[in-house]
């Protein structure tokens, strides 16, 4: 897959997507990440980027130009071209996979107040949103996608990685887990998971899975809209 980045900050990037399993993605040509500075389409002195709102109002809009300059020459018609704002749809696991299906995508991190109206009409295919709350800017929720998409990239994760269950795969949150040493400062480790009867240890589990949701995210066990999960997904 490749993913372009537009942004005023670069800089941002650097850190996040150089560790673990997208570093590791990155080196084995599973993900081409480029990440772009929207200055760099920018043709006068002062690589204006930004311009006042016509009629009036505090916070400045991001100009046409450069984002039209840059989105054609780094995308075609296969590009999927995201906006990320807070008035995006909320980003999901179930977005996540499918995201992960196309062949490129192209990010846009809007700041400021946001972008002239005719990038939204003529260059965005979708817009997303990491959750209800304001950032300076895209970028952060952009390397939240990224991160989740890659992930989910056919040999993106080892072996010991997806043989994991994933709670958002299942619609429920995970059971609690354990490691040695079996009791830690007083605090002992149930005994049905050190007793090897393993139908014992599933159902133990289900059942603390049921639990937790219920507990902690009682919205997911609504059946009808739960946002995160997607019924139709493969359970991995
Ligand atoms: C306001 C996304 C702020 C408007 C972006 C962009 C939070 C999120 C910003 C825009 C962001 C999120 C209209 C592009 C930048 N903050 N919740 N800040 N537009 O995902």
């Amino acid at each position: 897959m490749k993913i372009d980045v537009l942004t005023l900050f670069p800089e941002m990037f650097a850190g996040p997507l150089d560790v673990s399993i997208v570093q590791r993605a990155r080196k084995t040509g599973l993900l081409n990440l480029r990440v772009h500075n929207l200055r760099d389409w920018t043709h006068d002195r002062h690589k204006t980027v930004d311009d006042r709102p016509f009629g009036g109002s505090a916070g400045m809009v991001l100009k046409p130009e450069p984002l039209f300059a840059a989105v054609e020459s780094l995308g075609n018609e296969q590009t999927k071209v995201i906006l990320l704002t807070p008035a995006g749809r909320t980003f999901s696991q179930a977005i996540a996979r499918e995201l992960a299906m196309d062949e490129h995508l192209l990010f846009i991190c809007g700041s400021y107040e946001g972008v002239d109206e005719r990038v939204r009409e003529a260059l965005v295919d979708d817009e997303l949103s990491i959750g209800d709350y304001v950032l300076t800017n895209g970028g952060l929720p952009a390397m939240v996608i990224i991160d989740a998409v890659t992930r989910l990239l056919p040999g993106a994760l080892g072996d010991d990685e997806s043989a994991k269950d994933e709670s958002f795969s299942h619609g429920l949150l995970e059971y609690p887990h354990y490691t040695r040493p079996a009791e830690f400062r007083g605090m002992k480790v149930p005994d049905v998971l050190l007793s090897g009867h393993h139908a014992e240890i599933d159902k133990w589990r289900a059942e603390q899975a049921r639990l937790r949701t219920a507990q902690q995210r009682p919205d997911l066990l609504n059946d009808k809209n739960s946002g995160s999960r997607d019924k139709s997904a493969p359970h991995n």
